[in-house]
């Protein structure tokens, strides 16, 4: 009965990678959440209304946006649909500024943004305010979309999460066949 010696070993050694690769994997679906940046606040604010379109709004987040190509952008659309924005995003920290058109018809503008999270993840949504003047923009259509948000990351969550499972499988399979192949030798 020597292997009884042997078996122990690789079983503990699989069961604490095992238990490794599932808090890992339950730390990638835990944490985004808690580590997305969010908008905070801007200007105009979601669901204002100004007299004039100003020349620039501001995006402030709860955190510090990763910087690059193409990772802020921002499209800003006025009631007739027509593109008001006036150049790119200039992100600063946890602000961005956007540049618009000198002029917009009056009514309802929607501001479509997408950043990257300090925490790397493409965060996203879009909010409304009012130009005065126009007719018929009604509160409903000015309150910001919430559920638009966290859509995009989902994918890979799920992907890191099935990565790590299956190493965990691996893993185990590969103990299980060193312990088969002792106690075979033994
Ligand atoms: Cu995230």
């Amino acid at each position: 009965m020597s292997h009884r010696i042997h078996t122990p070993r690789p079983f503990s050694a699989a069961t604490a990678l095992l238990a490794l690769i599932v808090g890992f994997a339950l730390t990638l679906v835990a944490s985004p959440a808690f580590a997305h940046d969010e908008l905070i606040g801007s200007s105009p604010a979601a669901g204002s209304e100004v007299d004039a379109l100003p020349s620039e709004i501001t995006l402030t987040f709860s955190g510090v946006l990763i910087d690059g190509a193409g990772t802020t952008q921002i499209v800003v659309t006025d009631a007739s649909g027509a593109d008001i924005t006036g150049g790119d995003p200039v992100l600063d920290g946890t602000k961005v500024t956007q540049p618009l058109a000198a002029s917009a018809a009056p009514g309802l503008v929607t501001v479509v943004w997408r950043v990257v999270s300090s925490d790397g993840h493409p965060v996203s949504d879009q909010f409304t305010f009012t130009v005065a003047g126009g007719s018929g923009a009604s509160p409903e259509a000015s309150a910001p979309a919430d559920d638009a948000g966290d859509g995009g990351m989902s994918p890979a969550v799920w992907i890191g999460a099935g990565v790590a499972i299956f190493a965990a499988l691996i893993a185990v399979f590969t103990a299980t066949s060193a312990a088969k192949r002792r106690r075979t030798e033994d």
